[in-house]
């Protein structure tokens, strides 16, 4: 028991960089602002190199630092693994994690392959059924505004969904200069644009209409093929798609459209989706994540029209715990929500969402694009269980 009187529940964080980051922030600060049935604490860091893991650890708040993620199955202090590697180790770890007893945190997308992502479902499958709980970091999910959006459809506020419209766009490899990173490289990161973007919003429209995506057509590209290497002369090859666009269509009967690229030049970080209902319609753009723009349909015709709802009041999702109204939220606070749900779910004895099976369910997607794309758009089919049960 803590000085706080609660159990505490030991974190074990694998990677240190941008998500390493995220994460360790969400980690430090989610005591403060929930009311967790358990006390989080920071027990260690592992990274690949013991010493730059140290210097992280201490720069981030945590306990202690490793240079090797197997020491962390063996912790008595580590109760949950936090995975936030390139996709090549995900399988490994979260596998490795669940059968030593330990709960998992997975970054997104689940795996690489879709191999590795139903060997990953199956394992969580398994664990879950000993108390030993796992979730995908689809972290827009705790977007208050997307949270707001997904019940808003559930209520049937927009009606059955005919269109949806998701882009994911970004523009820092619009610079043929930019130089290579694992992020570019097939081995490491499984796919481009379309696996570390793309993947969001096909989440995102699964979670919001609750529907699934049951077949795709689907183009890829890569504009810059080779890259300057970080360090030191030369080039590499770029592996992985810039850019995806692809057409879909949901399990409801919509018709859907995706674009996921990183050459979008002036668009930092915009995630937009619009879905259209025959009672209205929902426009999110992450750049304005605060919003989340409303137009119903079934009302008088003189004053209809998208209007803008402020997602920061208390009854909100997530907000109550922020903020006073007005006050906006940003992207760190997606990832401190969801730890927050995470613990509260663990606490509970119930497996937190997105789960492992929803993870598959875009790796299904994922792969469908890819084999489409291969296949000049050929309409490609996606076989799986829905991935939402309202
Ligand atoms: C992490 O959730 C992530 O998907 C990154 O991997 C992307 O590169 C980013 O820009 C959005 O967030």
């Amino acid at each position: 028991m803590s000085s706080t009187n609660r159990p505490t529940v030991g974190i074990g964080l694998v990677g240190h960089a941008f998500m390493g980051r995220a994460h360790s922030h969400a980690w430090r600060s989610v005591d403060a602002f929930f009311d967790l049935p358990w006390q989080p604490v920071l027990s260690v860091l592992a990274g690949r190199d013991a010493g730059r893991a140290a210097a992280a650890a201490a720069r981030l708040g945590w306990g202690s630092a490793v240079g090797d993620w197997k020491h962390l199955l063996e912790r008595e202090d580590v109760d949950l693994i936090d995975i936030c590697t390139p996709g090549d180790s995900h399988a490994e770890i979260a596998v490795a994690a669940l059968e030593a007893g330990k709960h998992v945190l997975c970054e997104k997308p689940l795996a690489n392959t879709l191999a590795e992502a139903e060997a990953m479902a199956a394992a969580a499958e398994r664990a879950a059924r000993h108390g030993v709980r796992s979730m995908v970091g689809f972290s827009y999910r705790r977007v208050p505004a997307l949270s707001l959006a997904r019940k808003l459809v559930a209520q049937g506020r927009i009606g059955a969904i005919r269109h949806v419209r998701a882009q994911y766009l970004q523009d820092w490899l619009a610079d043929p200069l930019t130089p290579m990173s694992w992020r570019l490289d097939r081995e490491r990161a499984g796919s481009g644009a379309l696996g570390d973007i793309g993947a969001h919003i096909i989440d995102a429209t699964q979670f919001v209409t609750g529907e699934a995506l049951i077949g795709v057509s689907a183009l890829l590209d890569t504009f810059v093929t080779e890259r300057p290497l970080p360090d030191g002369p030369g080039s590499g090859p770029v592996t992985v798609d810039d850019a995806a666009l692809f057409l879909g269509r949901l399990s409801g009967g919509g018709l859907a459209s995706f674009e996921a690229t990183r050459v979008a030049t002036g668009r930092k970080n915009s995630l937009r989706l619009e879905l259209n209902g025959t009672r209205g319609s929902l426009a999110f753009d992450l750049e304005a994540m605060n919003e989340l723009w409303f137009h119903d349909n079934t009302g008088d015709a003189d004053t209809a029209g998208f209007r803008r709802i402020l997602v920061t009041e208390p009854q909100h999702p997530y907000a109550g715990a922020w903020w006073p109204p007005g006050h906006a939220l940003g992207y760190d606070h997606t990832f401190t929500n969801e730890v927050a749900d995470l613990i509260i779910a663990i606490a509970a004895g119930k497996d937190p969402e997105p789960t492992f099976a929803d993870g598959l369910a875009v790796q299904r997607v994922l792969a469908a694009v890819e084999s489409s794309a291969a296949d000049a758009g050929r309409w490609t089919t996606i076989a799986g269980d829905p991935p939402c049960d309202r």
